[in-house]
């Protein structure tokens, strides 16, 4: 069974948002096409509250884009986005929602981020992915959306490391391109056996 996961495609993300990739709207179109040809379509969806400490603002001595030490490790400071229940944390208005099966959220803990749709930022917390995926015999997930270096990557990274065969479909992504994180984010999937096309 095949498994199309669309990773955070929200306004915040989008031009015009509060963490904007660029050209983050352009994939919208391929994605919707893409949805049809699957057994299952699952979102996630960036789900912060407004206090989160993966915040700059919550921070007196750091900025956005600087990055701290969290108790799980290093953090990248982001300006404040994907508030819960905002405009911002909804899906891009030309998205189709409907063909979503599940939609899972994460980084709804204060303390701790979330870029992977597997696990939390400590790399250990679950967020309950791996369980729908095997309990409904899904082998093989197709990763699309935003980022690619962050969400996309660590998403598609630990698909592989919980056995799935994890493609990235790039021409259905768009980066942030921090200090050449997109290179590095396809050498490091491509090391932990994810196929890029
Ligand atoms: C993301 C930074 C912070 C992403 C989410 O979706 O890639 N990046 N939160
Ligand atoms: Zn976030």
């Amino acid at each position: 069974m095949q498994a199309l996961i669309v990773v955070d495609i929200q306004n915040d993300f989008c031009p015009g948002g509060a963490l904007a990739v660029e050209h983050g709207n352009r994939i919208v179109a391929s994605v919707n096409a893409m949805m049809t040809n699957y057994d299952a379509v699952i979102f996630t969806q960036d789900w912060h509250p407004a206090d989160h400490s993966s915040f700059a603002s919550q921070h007196d001595d750091k900025g956005p884009y600087e990055v701290t030490q969290m108790p799980y490790g290093p953090q990248v400071l982001w300006p404040d986005h994907c508030v819960q229940g905002t405009q911002g944390a909804a899906f891009h208005s030309d998205l189709e929602t409907r063909h979503a099966d599940l939609i899972i959220r994460k980084g709804f803990r204060r303390e701790i981020d979330s870029y992977s749709a597997f696990f939390e930022n400590d790399h250990t917390t679950p967020t309950g992915l791996d369980g729908y995926c095997k309990s409904r015999a899904i082998t093989d997930l197709t990763f699309v959306g935003l980022a690619t270096d962050f969400c996309v990557a660590y998403s598609a990274m630990d698909a592989a490391a919980c056995g799935y065969k994890a493609t990235v479909h790039l021409a259905s992504c768009r980066a942030i391109d921090l200090n050449g994180s997109f290179d590095k984010a396809c050498d490091d999937m491509k090391n932990a056996g994810v196929t890029l096309l």
